[in-house]
């Protein structure tokens, strides 16, 4: 009876969650490609995404060779598109793999890096738009095995994270420039003749990944947004269920599939198709509202745009203290913040690359507590910065601060009945004075300003302690 009272609050719980996240709306368009759940995934496996916090992102490819130029000139659009800008003839671009041989490449060091910034996965280009493969697939011969380099890559990569705890996922892009049958459109019997021999492609190289990969925590797919895959929505939820028979608690984020009528991340009644929302590509969610309750990441680069090795790097260059501001805020959000890195053609990092990840690393080790396993607090934000507390929550809230005030009074403004009992200093542990205010309002005093580094305020709070005369105040 007990057990029954349980596991029937339990699927209340999670049943609000759903209703939560994507406002109640009754699905007013039948759909055989649509949504299959409704609400977050609350699995171990979403449990453990949800808690990363941190990510890398790695473009490696082909373009990595040409870093942006050709014949002298830089070309300023993101370094891994050059192919299709016409400035070099495409028999050029396709044979740039005998060029392929990363002297350098040492697939600890890059993870050691990455776990050093405090990423906890990361996502990896097997092949991008152009098609080559970084692994010794068997379905093209467009892939590393006939470069001087030979090796596989992507074997190397996805032991060396492993083994250093971070796990895996696999970027993969559906568009692909080099195969003859992908299609931007069906136009005619023939294309789409030719597009089912693309699809069953892409079929055995992810059953193949998943089979030479088996670490792997799931795929980040891209390049989903031609009318070709659009008109696939059948064919994209079988293979979504399909790799997830595979390989169960794989994660796939809702850039993959489409439905009935070709919607994308969002399917025709407006429900999240995919494991999180995966449309927050160089973007974050301006406030709690936008996210729509669900999971999400944001991807980001350190340059404006360009993802792959550029010579010369676009626009304004985000400095250490920006990415750091960014993460708070993604974490703040219940998002995760992916960090983009595109190594060399020889395997090296540019410097700016390798200098932030130590940064943001050593803020890491001092702060993470903030981070790891932490999300969205329900308090009204405040301009020094970003709330987050833990998941699993307890009575403890962090506060990470970017902005101090001349005063030093930070200003927080707490929920009815939730009292401060302690504030201090996550590094060092000092504590910091709590003045009361009328109303709801708590200042944190710091005793010293002009920081140089965003820090972590730890506050202890009690739940139901404040006082009756208090709680008449804010009638
Ligand atoms: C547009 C586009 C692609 N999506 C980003 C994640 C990069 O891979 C970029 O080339």
């Amino acid at each position: 009876m007990k057990m029954k009272k349980m596991v029937l609050s339990v699927m209340l719980a999670g049943w609000v969650v759903g209703l939560k996240a994507q406002s109640v709306k009754k699905d007013t368009i039948p759909l055989l490609h649509g949504a299959h759940h409704i609400g977050k995934r609350m699995d171990a496996d979403m449990n453990r995404w949800r808690g990363y916090g941190l990510g890398q992102f790695i473009h490696w490819g082909l373009y990595s060779v040409l870093g942006g130029d050709y014949n002298g000139k830089h070309y300023n659009g993101a370094a891994e598109w050059i192919r299709s800008w016409g400035e070099l003839p495409h028999s050029v671009y396709d044979s740039l793999y005998k060029k392929f041989d990363p002297k350098e490449f040492d697939a600890n060091r890059w993870a050691v890096m990455a776990k050093q910034m405090g990423a906890k996965y990361v996502t990896i280009t097997t092949k991008h738009h152009d098609g080559f493969c970084l692994w010794p697939t068997k379905y093209t011969s467009y892939n590393i095995s006939n470069t001087p380099y030979k090796k596989d890559i992507l074997k190397q990569l996805v032991n060396a994270y492993t083994k250093a705890g971070i796990d895996v996922y696999l970027y993969f892009s559906i568009m692909d420039w080099h195969n003859p049958d992908w299609r931007y459109d069906l136009k005619s019997t023939a294309d789409t003749i030719a597009f089912d021999r693309f699809k069953l492609f892409v079929k055995n190289q992810l059953e193949e990944q998943l089979k030479m990969y088996p670490q792997i925590k799931g795929f980040w797919f891209d390049g989903t947004w031609d009318n070709s895959w659009k008109k696939s929505g059948a064919f994209s939820d079988s293979l979504n269920q399909d790799l997830k028979r595979i390989h169960p608690g794989l994660i796939i984020g809702s850039r993959l599939r489409a439905d009935d009528y070709g919607k994308r991340h969002f399917d025709s009644n407006g429900r999240l198709m995919g494991d999180y929302e995966q449309g927050w590509e160089r973007t974050i969610p301006s406030d709690f509202a936008a996210t729509h309750g669900n999971d999400w990441e944001c991807d980001m680069t350190i340059p404006e745009n360009g993802w792959g090795y550029a010579k010369k790097w676009m626009g304004h260059w985000k400095t250490p203290n920006e990415l750091i501001e960014m993460l708070a805020k993604c974490v703040s959000l219940d998002g995760n913040f992916v960090l983009n890195f595109g190594p060399k053609a020889d395997g090296t990092f540019r410097q700016k690359e390798i200098d932030d990840a130590k940064v943001i690393g050593n803020w890491m080790k001092i702060n993470n507590e903030a981070i790891y396993n932490c999300g969205y607090v329900n308090w009204l934000k405040q301009d020094w910065g970003y709330y987050t507390q833990k998941l699993k929550k307890d009575n403890e809230i962090y506060m990470i601060v970017f902005n101090v005030p001349v005063s030093g009074a930070l200003r927080v403004s707490s929920p009815k009945n939730t009292v401060i009992k302690k504030a201090y200093l996550l590094d060092g542990h000092k504590e910091l004075s709590i003045e009361k205010l009328d109303g709801l309002d708590t200042f944190i005093h710091l005793q010293k300003t002009g920081q140089k580094q965003p820090f972590v305020i730890v506050l202890e709070t009690q739940k139901g302690a404040q006082s009756e005369e208090d709680e008449n105040k804010h009638i």
